[in-house]
Parts: structure tokens; C-alpha cells; sequence
């Protein structure tokens, strides 16, 4: 599949800390194929804002594609085989997703990663995700893969414990960060997303993370 990737060869690969890198752009040169993918998962499995375990309503609006998706309710975040909305199986990832994500895992040192969920995320202005550690996977020694598309917004990075100093990042439509080993569990969020537009978006901003998670 490399071919396909003009961008990523030649995306520099930027070190944020051990086990973690952004890969500026590498997702660009698929832009339409993952909008269209998101479109066609959206369809089957409709983005909702999910209510957490403490009754709280979540801003950003949420839904998978893959053999699992990631959901959280009363009983507390896991992972179900089926869309609790429409007692569906997930869509299936598209192979376009599918693609980006072992490809951009591997020069982040992740070889071979085959990922069983894509969570994609909906922002919109004011919408967030405050800090928190994606810790719901059976196994911390595969990495997390995040790819942002659509209006730019500020990633926060932060450390092993939440009253760790974080980084601030500005991650802007396509682009990739990897975070595994040493940097799997970090403390991570996303500010109020801005009032902003993208071309093919409008003021949206989607994240796709996949992640293996059985
Ligand atoms: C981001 N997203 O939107 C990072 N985590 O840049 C996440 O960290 C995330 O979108 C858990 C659930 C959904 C997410
Ligand atoms: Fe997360």
C-alpha cells in the first residue's frame, strides 16, 4: 500500500517524547477517502454524545467502526460488539482506514499494527475532551493512532499522572499522532475546539483513533 502515500514518504517523522510521534500531513493524500469512509460509517452507526458513567452528556459526538466499539454508559467505558443504538454489529473499518493506520504506525515503531476499532469523534465549536488516559485496551503494548481531520484544533499532551505539566499541540487537518510504549497511557485532551471552517468539513473537526483493543 506504501504507494499510495505520497505525502507520508515524505512526511518527517516529529519525536514528541519516547513512543510517541506526529506525522505532520500524513493523512492528507487520503483526505476524500476518509471523508467519504466517516460518511458511510456515520450512516450505519450515527454520531451520539455518549453519557458517562457519572450521567454526565459528553460534548464531542461519538461513534466505531470495527469488530468492536468503544462506548461508555452506566456500566462504566468499555468495549461492545454491537451499537448499543441499534443492537447492530459495528460497520466494518473501510480499507482506506485501514491502510492509514499500519502505515502510519510503522515509523512510529509499531510494526504490523491491524487495529479492531476506529472511534471516530465529532467536534464542533466549544466542544472538548478534557484529560484522560485511553486505558480501556487489553493490551498497552500496541499504540494508539490518531488522525485529525477538518478545522484545527489544540491537542493537549500531558504525562503518566493527570497533574502531570502538559504540552500543547496544534494539530491541523491531517495529521497523525502515534503514541505507544513508554507514552501508551499519557494524559491527553482537546480545547474547545474554535469557531473555524475547513473546505471539506466546515466547522467540523472529526478524529479517527484506532486501536487494538481485544
Ligand atoms: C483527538 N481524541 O481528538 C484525540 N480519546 O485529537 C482522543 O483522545 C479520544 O477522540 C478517547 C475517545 C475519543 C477520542
Ligand atoms: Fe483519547
Amino acid at each position: 500500500m506504501r504507494q499510495l502515500f505520497d505525502v507520508a514518504d515524505t512526511t518527517q517523522a516529529e519525536p514528541l517524547c519516547a513512543g510517541a510521534v506526529l506525522l505532520r500531513g500524513f493523512a492528507r493524500a487520503l483526505e476524500v477517502a476518509l471523508l467519504d469512509g466517516v460518511r458511510e460509517v456515520v450512516a450505519q452507526a450515527p454520531l451520539r454524545q455518549m453519557i458517562t458513567p457519572g450521567g454526565l452528556r459528553m460534548s464531542v459526538a461519538m461513534t466505531n467502526c470495527g469488530s468492536l466499539g468503544w462506548i461508555n454508559d452506566r456500566a462504566g467505558y468499555r468495549y461492545a460488539a454491537f451499537d448499543p443504538a441499534s443492537g447492530l454489529p459495528w460497520p466494518a473499518i473501510p480499507a482506506a482506514f485501514a491502510a492509514l493506520a499500519s502505515d502510519a504506525a510503522e515509523p512510529a515503531g509499531f510494526a504490523n499494527f491491524n487495529p479492531d476499532v476506529c472511534l471516530i469523534s465529532r467536534y464542533e465549536a466549544g466542544t472538548r475532551l478534557s484529560l484522560h488516559q485511553d486505558r480501556d485496551e487489553r493490551d498497552y503494548e500496541q499504540p494508539i493512532v490518531s488522525v485529525s481531520l477538518g478545522v484545527g484544533a489544540m491537542f493537549l499532551f500531558g504525562g503518566l499522572k493527570r497533574s502531570d505539566r502538559t504540552a500543547r499541540l496544534r494539530l491541523e487537518h491531517g495529521d497523525v499522532v502515534v503514541w505507544g510504549g513508554p507514552a501508551r497511557l499519557r494524559c491527553h485532551g482537546v480545547l474547545p475546539l474554535e469557531t473555524g471552517s475547513h473546505p471539506l468539513t466546515g466547522a467540523q473537526r472529526f478524529n479517527m483513533t484506532f486501536r487494538k483493543a481485544a
